[in-house]
């Protein structure tokens, strides 16, 4: 793919889940059909200058709205908000729902569906991409002087992620934070009612939450939520929405 040039896009994939994350946002402010919906190709369009400039760190999802570039799906919303509020509002500057929206994005997904699960597993064909796509980057950042810092930002990004995918004690770290997550949001709704954020009816954190479930379920068991009847009480009246029948469904 090469840049294309239009005032309103959303770069994203379909399989990545903070682009769920973006298009149930754009969904809940019912202003997807703004947007031109551009998928990219994951380890060729997202590293090709045109995208690093737009996204220094080459993920998705990336918005451009009236040409400016917005990429992280935090700054989406706040930009969404700011743009085009009142309703639904997502509040994302209030420091309760900013906690779980923060809780939630930090876990390292990567790690659960494609990292070392056992310490023996074989990581050699893992460890020769990783390889290459690193000396790509360093290739491009050679030919691209004027965009050396963006691709050492890239370079950060494709280091974690080789650790994600190659280290079994990081695989146990996150493996064990999203036990403790799920344990913690099941208190909490049980606590609030079935809310995530006290006295908070719709925010910023269910579209998160909502769509990492919705991602997870997909895509790492879809019976994750077995054991945990708060939170499956709460997925499917969240599903329920027709913003989330809009976002994966049409
Ligand atoms: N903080 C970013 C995280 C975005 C992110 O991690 N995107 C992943 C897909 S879910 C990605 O683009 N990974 C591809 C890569 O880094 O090569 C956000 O919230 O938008």
């Amino acid at each position: 793919m090469s840049q294309v040039f239009s005032d309103n896009i959303l770069y994203y994939n379909p399989a990545s889940m903070f682009s769920n994350v973006a298009v149930l946002l754009l969904c809940e402010k019912g202003i997807q059909d703004q947007f031109e919906f551009k998928p990219l190709q994951m380890g060729i369009d997202n590293i090709a200058p045109w995208y690093i400039k737009l996204n220094p760190k080459g993920q998705v999802p990336t918005l451009i709205h009236l040409g400016k570039p917005i990429p992280d799906s935090l700054a989406i919303a706040r930009h969404l908000d700011a743009c085009f509020g009142p309703t639904p509002v997502f509040s994302a500057d209030d420091p309760n729902v900013l906690k779980v929206v923060e809780q939630w994005r930090q876990m390292r997904v990567l790690s659960l569906v494609a990292g070392k699960k056992t310490s023996t597993q074989d990581t050699t064909e893992t460890e020769a991409s990783l390889t290459q796509s690193r000396q790509q980057l360093l290739k491009s950042m050679e030919e691209e002087p004027t965009l050396k810092e963006k691709y050492l930002v890239r370079l950060d990004v494709h280091d974690d992620r080789a650790d994600l995918l190659l280290n079994h004690s990081t695989y146990l770290k996150h493996k064990a934070g999203l036990d403790s997550l799920f344990c913690d949001t099941e208190r909490t709704l049980k606590e609030n009612d079935g809310c995530l954020v006290r006295n908070h009816s719709h925010t910023l954190a269910d579209v998160y939450v909502t769509a990492i479930l919705y991602w997870l379920m997909s895509k790492l068991d879809k019976d994750i939520l077995k054991d945990k009847p708060a939170l499956k009480d709460y997925y499917l009246k969240q599903t329920a929405r027709p913003s989330f029948a809009k976002a994966f469904f049409n």
